[in-house]
């Protein structure tokens, strides 16, 4: 298969071709490594926007692809909906509260499903990402859900990452403010219109003073009402000035690095299988002589 000319037509903007070739590597149909192997690095800014569920992500990207259209420019964005059956919902919510966008030519929608990567991303988001960054967007938008492993994920793979929590969410400050401090480059404080966000935000600044007080670093935090489009022009001017930092610039190794783990892991990793593993175990447990870790020697 003729990658390059493929590649070139992504680059002029040929959306179907795009839709193939993300085909082609989440399905890891073949050919699809040489594929990936000859795409040039990618320099495309990668916006990860992340939080609990509900807080009102998609309706921001909705918002912020509304922004960057005005600006002229192009974007892609993808949403990662977790498989789990409690979030059915989600994917069919995406697809409303972005559907306006779903037809206009400057904007690139693409939802994949978290399928397999257990409270993950999604196995081959590194290289869907990849093959976008290729394309001719200005902005690359991921969306994920926060449960747990993903915000973390989401940090390896966007270049800045927008934490998005809300009034009500007085819990997740407390149980994964050290995962979160990690990750975000920004907290974003939506549903301003809630009568408790006042209170919420000097929670938050509370909480987050003993923090910057050791000497971390201070993240901005930004409050918006997505439904309103209240705080859109700050929130879109800041993560595009984040984008373009001198920090931002030293991350990008960080990020490289990250991807590259993940990438390894998972070739290392590509030839086991618990159900395998389960069995062999059966049968040397049978012999008697099972020791687990002259097991995991011979792998
Ligand atoms: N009052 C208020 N409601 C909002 C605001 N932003 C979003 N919502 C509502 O919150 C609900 C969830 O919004 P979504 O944008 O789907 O939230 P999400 O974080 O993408 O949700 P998941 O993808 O399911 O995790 C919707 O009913 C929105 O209309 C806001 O600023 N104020
Ligand atoms: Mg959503």
């Amino acid at each position: 298969m003729q990658w390059e000319s493929q590649v070139e037509k992504i680059k002029a903007g040929d959306r179907k071709t795009l839709a193939r070739l993300i085909s082609v590597i989440e399905n890891q149909q073949e050919g699809y490594i040489s594929l990936l192997e000859k795409l040039p690095m990618g320099i495309t800014p990668v916006f990860g926007i992340t939080g609990p569920p509900g807080a009102g992500k998609s309706t921001l990207v909705d918002k912020l692809i509304g922004k960057a259209i005005e600006e002229g420019k192009k974007v892609a964005v993808l949403c990662v909906d977790p498989s789990s059956p409690f979030h059915q919902g989600a994917i069919l919510g995406d697809r409303i509260r972005m559907s306006s966008w779903y037809i206009h030519p400057d904007v690139y929608i693409r939802s994949l499903a978290s399928r397999g990567s257990l409270g993950g991303l999604h196995p081959k988001i590194i290289e869907i990402c990849e093959l976008l960054q290729q394309g001719d967007f200005d902005w690359i938008i991921i969306e994920t859900v926060g449960v747990g492993q993903s915000e973390i994920e989401i940090a390896g793979l966007a270049d800045v990452t927008a934490v998005v929590l809300v009034p009500e969410g007085g819990d997740e400050i407390q149980t994964m403010k050290a995962g979160l401090m990690e990750i975000a480059d920004l907290f974003v404080v939506n549903k301003a219109d809630r009568p408790d966000a006042a209170r919420y935000l000097n929670h938050l600044k509370l909480m987050l003073a003993p923090v910057y007080a050791r000497g971390e670093k201070e993240i901005p935090i930004l409050q918006t009402t997505a439904t309103n489009n209240e705080g859109i022009d700050l929130l879109y001017n800041t993560l595009q000035q984040l984008a373009g930092t001198e920090k931002q610039e030293d991350k990008r190794n960080v990020v490289l690095a990250e991807r590259a783990y993940r990438l390894i892991e998972a070739k290392r990793l590509q030839d086991i299988d618990r159900n395998q593993l389960a069995a062999a175990i059966k049968a040397e447990r049978e012999q008697g002589n099972f020791n687990l870790y002259r097991f995991v020697a011979k792998y």
